[in-house]
């Protein structure tokens, strides 16, 4: 038995969660094994939406087990509040989450630390979605950082160095510390919570998983754009994002992944900083965000919007292997005259069809042009249903991207979902 893999090709919310939750009543476990409550993945049903940062989309689907991997950075406070929201709605967690003790800890100093590295950035900010990410991270490459299962022995002195380390760089940075007070109290609260579920030693549980044949689904978070080594350096998120992470956040080895289910928008997104070859800064991207609702989940920002852009997911594509991929949010592009792909990137007099280490020079996208399907899709539920156009759409991007497309969505809920034979 091997692990599927589900994660985005693009900057992140490409509409993950949905997909997860669609997909877990084909698997029996759901795992998480990067990022941390950076991640908004967003899930809608029977009327209701609801939003996971920490906790793995298969959590909505009847007794399927979830883990938090040893690579997901963990945040007691917004931890303790992710589950209360859960349970509330009638979502009982404890039996079926279980949490990595290699898991790192992000500390309230963490947060501030990431505001202070911001705030120093000035103009030249990142974009962070202020979670403490990046410092939590930071700590565990340098060998400083605190893990979940060091909640179980002599907490306090670890706990205590570390604020303390903290605490230094911040009077460097002259940040204030003022809420730390606040922050901590929540904290500790979280970590009480935390301790009601059960910690594990993941990679052994998963690996016995596999061996007893259970099917198990690896979540992405972010996106390959936003990976620390392949995504648009500095402009990214603090893990990597891509299918290798799957084998360093869970523990696996890599002839264990199986299907690599590559996830992205029939448009393009980003929030945060950064290069955007196919940004639109004018009222065709403006209508997209007003069709796409396209806000941040975690901070509400302003999603950057363009057209989709085929160098990028081709990059994507070979980096994570994908065997699968998955068009969300079709239905956004319903109106448009004309639908653009980004087919090449010119920068000055040359043309080239791959990602380029230099962004900071202007890149030009190179555009084919496709007539649109001008009517809308979102209550279809069957490949049989598409008009001419949406077809044309994706035989296009499959010829490009040498890939089949497997499910387009065409709405946010469960059932807005088409397979595709
Ligand atoms: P961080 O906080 O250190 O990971 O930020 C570094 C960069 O990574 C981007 N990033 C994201 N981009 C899109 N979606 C993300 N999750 C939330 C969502 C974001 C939100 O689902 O909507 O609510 O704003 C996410 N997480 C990190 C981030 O924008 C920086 O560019
Ligand atoms: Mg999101």
């Amino acid at each position: 038995m091997k692990i599927d893999v589900l994660l985005g090709l693009q900057w992140g919310d490409e509409g993950k969660g949905k997909v997860v939750d669609v997909l877990t009543p084909k698997y029996d476990v759901v795992a998480r094994f990067q990022g941390g409550p950076n991640a908004g993945h967003t899930l809608e049903f029977e009327g209701e939406k609801y939003v996971l940062r920490s906790i793995p989309s298969g959590i909505f689907q009847g007794n399927k087990i979830n883990i938090i991997g040893n690579g997901v950075v963990l945040d007691p406070a917004l931890f303790k509040a992710e589950v209360e929201a859960l349970e509330k709605s009638g979502h009982k967690l404890t039996d079926r989450l279980l949490i990595s003790k290699k898991a790192h800890l992000i500390l309230p100093t963490h947060r501030l630390l990431d505001a202070a590295y911001e705030a120093s950035k000035g103009s030249n900010k990142i974009g962070t979605t202020g979670k403490g990410i990046g410092p939590t991270y930071t700590d565990k490459i340098s060998r400083n950082g605190l893990r979940v299962g060091d909640l179980l022995h002599n907490f306090d002195q670890t706990y205590a160095t570390a604020v303390a380390r903290h605490k230094s760089i911040l009077a460097q940075y002259n940040y204030p510390i003022d809420d730390l007070v606040r922050l901590e109290k929540e904290w500790f609260d979280g970590v009480k919570k935390l301790m009601e579920f059960q910690l594990i030693d993941s990679e052994h549980v998963i690996n016995k998983y596999i061996d007893h044949k259970k099917s198990i689904l690896a979540e992405g978070a972010q996106g390959t754009m936003l990976d620390i080594d392949f995504g648009s350096y500095p402009f990214v998120t603090s893990s990597n994002t891509i299918s290798a992470g799957v084998c360093t956040g869970l523990g696996i080895a890599p002839n264990k992944i199986g299907d690599v289910f590559g996830i992205f928008k029939a448009y393009c997104t980003r929030v945060g900083s950064g290069p955007f070859p196919t940004e639109l800064d004018d009222e065709i991207g403006q209508k997209m965000r007003d069709l796409g609702y396209e806000y941040g989940s975690v901070t509400g920002r302003p999603r950057r919007c363009g057209w989709l852009d085929l160098v990028a997911l081709k990059y994507a594509i070979m980096i994570n292997g994908v065997t699968q991929l998955i068009m969300m949010k079709s239905d956004v592009l319903d109106n448009f005259d004309t639908i653009k792909i980004c087919v090449g990137y010119k920068i000055g007099n040359d043309e080239i069809n791959y990602f380029p280490f230099e962004t900071d020079t202007k890149i030009e996208p190179i555009y084919a042009e496709l007539p649109g399907w001008k009517c809308s899709m979102s209550s279809m539920k069957h490949q049989n249903e598409f008009p001419e156009e949406f077809n044309a759409y994706i035989h296009f991007i499959e010829n490009e991207l040498k890939t089949p497309i497997t499910i387009v969505s065409v709405g946010a809920d469960r059932e807005q979902t088409i397979f595709l034979p």
